[in-house]
């Protein structure tokens, strides 16, 4: 790789001290940036409309989880995968977490699944059968245990539940039991661990999701507990939606608890995160790295999680570009000049605190990235890095065969 982007990078540092931004602050913010990436992001996916195997792709939990510590050996910043059970049930998770560690990687969020079994076709906490709520309460506790055996301290709930035809079920029934389970979830959290409550608008149900938006996240958030906090998917909202602003509340009620990254253009798409709207992404990051840079503001450390499951891209390489993207839009932000954003905002001056935005959206970051990269001991350009090795064609030659367990849109 040529050498070129040290010079840019020492221009870079020149230019960030004459807009008085503290180089040093930012990069060690870049550095203590960490992504969890999904294990069903490596894994067999589909559309409705049918399931594409791509060649090497991880067949089984411990395939995955090589994955996973292929795309944190090049990243230095994806230390921790996060399961989806019963995806990834298997018969150890104290080997599953010793497998992991001697790779580099840990467990990191576990995933219930109360979505895909026949029993939930009618929902699951907001189901008015009594057996099938018990069924997915029993889950819960099952998922909890996982969390133990295996160190994670992340319940990450997704819920399809909801109903497709106007009459087909009483709203505030269902609300009533979602709360009260919920609660019981909520109890069986192991000790120092947090639940994290995901919304979203529609699909699977069609007429009305029991928890379709982030204030009925919040709500039952606010019900279980403080350890109870919001989870937002940017998959997860009707077009024109202002996240940032969804975002920014959210840590305001100190109930901002993690990310799914993606991105979409029509509907719940899982595509690239930043790859359809960079100044989105960029524009929700200003308001996470600004609450991070501010004393107590956060509870809990926010927990960024990338859920994306590819089927026209290489899912591994799709992965490591998803980071690359990331991290691009956590530097832009990071190069917000806020003292003089707080001015210009304070003089009603709009044009002025725009351009604090774009000032810093415009500056090429990519210098800066592989200078902290160096740092980490991660490849400059991970992409390119994986690229030009060699695992995608040993794992194509090593994987044949049908994979075990299921994974999106495969059952
Ligand atoms: C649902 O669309 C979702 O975003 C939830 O986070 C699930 O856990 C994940 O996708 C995988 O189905
Ligand atoms: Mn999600």
């Amino acid at each position: 790789m040529s050498e070129l982007w040290r010079d840019e990078y020492k221009l870079l540092e020149k230019k960030l001290a004459e807009r008085g931004l503290d180089g040093k602050q930012i990069r060690t913010a870049i550095k203590n940036f960490r992504c969890e990436t999904p294990s069903w992001g490596y894994g067999p996916s589909g559309t409705r409309f049918g399931v594409f195997a791509q060649p090497g792709e991880a067949r089984t939990v411990w395939e995955k989880f090589e994955d996973a510590a292929e795309c944190h050996r090049l990243t230095k910043v994806c230390p921790t995968v996060a399961v989806h059970i019963p995806w990834d049930k298997c018969e150890d998770y104290n080997k599953l977490k010793a497998y992991a560690a001697e790779r580099g990687v840990a467990v990191g969020a576990v995933n219930p699944n109360v979505f895909q079994d026949k029993a939930y076709q009618f929902g699951s906490f907001g189901h008015p059968n009594k057996d099938v709520r018990k069924k997915a309460l029993a889950h819960m506790q099952e998922c909890a245990e996982i969390m133990r055996a295996t160190g994670s301290d992340i319940l990450s709930l997704w819920f399809a539940d909801g109903t497709d035809y106007p009459g087909q079920d009483d709203f505030r029934a269902r609300k009533r039991r979602f709360e009260e389970d919920l609660k019981a979830t909520y109890a069986l959290l192991p000790k120092n661990a947090r639940m994290l409550i995901e919304y979203k608008f529609y699909e699977p149900a069609f007429y009305g999701t029991d928890l379709p938006d982030w204030g009925m996240a919040l709500l039952m958030a606010q019900k279980c507990g403080e350890r109870a906090q919001v989870l937002v998917d940017l998959g997860h909202h009707a077009q024109g939606v202002n996240i940032e602003q969804i975002v920014a509340t959210l840590i305001d009620e100190q109930r901002l608890g993690g990310f799914h990254f993606n991105n979409r253009k029509y509907g719940d798409d899982d595509l690239t995160c930043g790859s359809i709207n960079p100044y989105e992404l960029f524009l929700i990051f200003v308001e996470l790295v600004t609450a991070e840079a501010e004393p107590k503001t956060l509870p809990f450390p926010i927990a960024y999680m990338i859920d994306q499951s590819h089927n026209s891209k290489p899912k591994l390489e799709a992965m490591i570009q998803t980071v690359e993207f990331i991290q691009s839009a956590q530097a832009k932000a990071l190069l917000v000049n806020r003292k003089k954003l707080n001015e210009a905002r304070a003089k009603l001056d709009v044009v002025g605190a725009e351009r604090c935005l774009t000032e810093a959206f415009n500056t090429d970051v990519e210098p800066l990235l592989k200078s902290v990269r160096e740092e980490l001991g991660a490849a400059l350009d991970p992409v390119a890095a994986y690229r030009s090795s060699d695992y995608h064609e040993r794992k194509s030659h090593e994987r044949s065969g049908k994979a075990v367990g299921a994974g999106l849109g495969v059952n």
